[in-house]
């Protein structure tokens, strides 16, 4: 599984730092929709999900959590913990957010607007499409 990490240009001065993500840039689709996700108990893990369309951009701009991306047939783990390290999730991976710190901010970045029509929730069904498309 190929699992795209982005090492992001910070600008430092002594004020302290700056990310700045635009596309065409450093995300490679349009931007559509931004959340995040913050205040996350680390023994509560979130996602279990894949989407069908969507394409994501996920940091940590605040704190470290482990990522999970399965592709149906391997699983791989990585830890977000800086600023400027963003993983970009395609289509059709089953993700899970465990260990998040308690100062964790997590921001995504979407290409698309909401919609649950894209999430597949249930591991057995998501299964399913992974072989489906090719996974
Ligand atoms: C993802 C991971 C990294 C909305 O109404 N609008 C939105 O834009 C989003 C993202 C969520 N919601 C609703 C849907 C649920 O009722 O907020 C509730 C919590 O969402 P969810 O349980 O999907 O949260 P996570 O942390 O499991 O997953 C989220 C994103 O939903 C998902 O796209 O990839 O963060």
């Amino acid at each position: 599984m190929a699992v795209s990490i982005l090492q992001l240009k910070s600008i430092n001065d002594s004020r302290g730092g700056l990310v700045y993500l635009e596309h065409p840039g450093q995300c490679p689709f349009e931007i559509k929709r931004v959340y995040y996700l913050f205040g996350m108990d680390p023994q509560v893990a979130r996602g279990f999900h894949a989407h069908k369309e969507l394409r994501q951009l996920i940091m940590a701009v605040a704190g470290s959590f482990e990522l999970i991306l399965d592709d149906g047939v391997t699983r791989h783990t990585t830890v977000l913990d800086s600023p400027t390290k963003a993983c970009l999730i395609e289509p059709g991976y089953w993700r899970e957010m465990h260990n998040c710190s308690r100062d964790c901010v997590i921001l995504v970045l979407a290409s698309e607007r909401y919609s649950e029509d894209d999430y597949i929730r249930d591991y057995e069904k998501f299964l399913i499409f992974a072989r489906n498309n090719g996974q």
